[in-house]
């Protein structure tokens, strides 16, 4: 099947497009990593671009995000298959302020798949409330996303509040803006590239690497 169109329709933002041919690209025996690292989502970095270039708008990018979250949940049990035995709990969220969680669906995605209880708190999220989600859950992992440079520095007071309060627990950060020296400067236990990284992290800060 010619990828391209599929690149399209979720450049576009056509939600039934993109889950018929993200089905088709599937059925085909196209591996869904390879869907999603060499067609989902580069094409979401084409959005941005051309939101960058003023060509498209916010309502643009919330119908691409539409799309993808449709695509996400045709790839969800592919990417997730394995037989895993329990690896640990994270809590996971972005930061105050940020409200995009298509990047960090797809952590959660890839940690649940791994064997990870995951608590969700979603998007825009204090960092009083992760450590309530800690206290409550019991979970010694924490994972803050951020696609803002305006949310880093939320990023840095989570990071803070968390350690403050415990500093065994441990952090991991991801996310567009993000690097390992931010990771660094900010104190936080690690940084993950992309969502399979993420994963290898999380094994490695509880100790089951
Ligand atoms: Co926004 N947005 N957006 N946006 N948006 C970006 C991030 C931007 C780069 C676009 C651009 O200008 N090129 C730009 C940020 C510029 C900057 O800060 N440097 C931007 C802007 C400016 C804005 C607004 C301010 C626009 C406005 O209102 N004027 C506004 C801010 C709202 C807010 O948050 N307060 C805004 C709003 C939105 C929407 C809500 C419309 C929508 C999000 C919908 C949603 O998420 N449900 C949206 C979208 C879709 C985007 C782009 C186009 C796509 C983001 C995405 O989903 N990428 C984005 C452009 C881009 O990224 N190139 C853009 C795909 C996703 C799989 O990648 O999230 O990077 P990503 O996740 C990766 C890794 O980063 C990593 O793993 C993932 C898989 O590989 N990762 C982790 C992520 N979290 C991790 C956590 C980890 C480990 C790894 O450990 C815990």
């Amino acid at each position: 099947m010619n990828l391209d169109d599929l690149k399209q329709r979720l450049i576009e933002g056509d939600a039934p497009g993109t889950a018929a041919m993200t089905k088709e690209a599937l059925e085909s025996g196209l591996p869904a990593q390879k869907i999603l690292n060499e067609v989902l989502i580069p094409s979401m970095g084409v959005v941005g671009d051309l939101f960058e270039k003023n060509e498209y708008f916010v309502p643009e990018l919330l119908l691409a995000a539409r799309a993808m979250y449709g695509a996400l949940d045709l790839l969800r049990p592919k990417l997730t298959e394995g037989d895993y035995q329990p690896t640990g709990k994270a809590v996971v969220g972005t930061v105050q302020g940020d409200l995009h969680d298509i990047g960090k669906k797809l952590v959660m995605i890839m940690l649940e798949g791994n064997g990870f209880e995951v608590v969700d708190l979603g998007t825009d999220v204090a960092p009083e409330k992760f450590l309530e989600a800690v206290k409550e859950s019991g979970s010694r992992l924490v994972g803050l996303s951020a696609l803002l440079t305006t949310t880093l520095p939320a990023m840095e007071r989570t990071v803070r509040a968390l350690k403050e309060v415990d500093s065994s627990i441990k952090v991991m950060i991801g996310g567009a803006p993000v690097t390992q020296a931010f990771a660094d400067s900010i104190g936080a236990d690690g940084y993950g590239r992309d969502a399979s990284a993420a994963v290898a992290l999380a094994r490695q800060l509880l100790g089951n690497a």
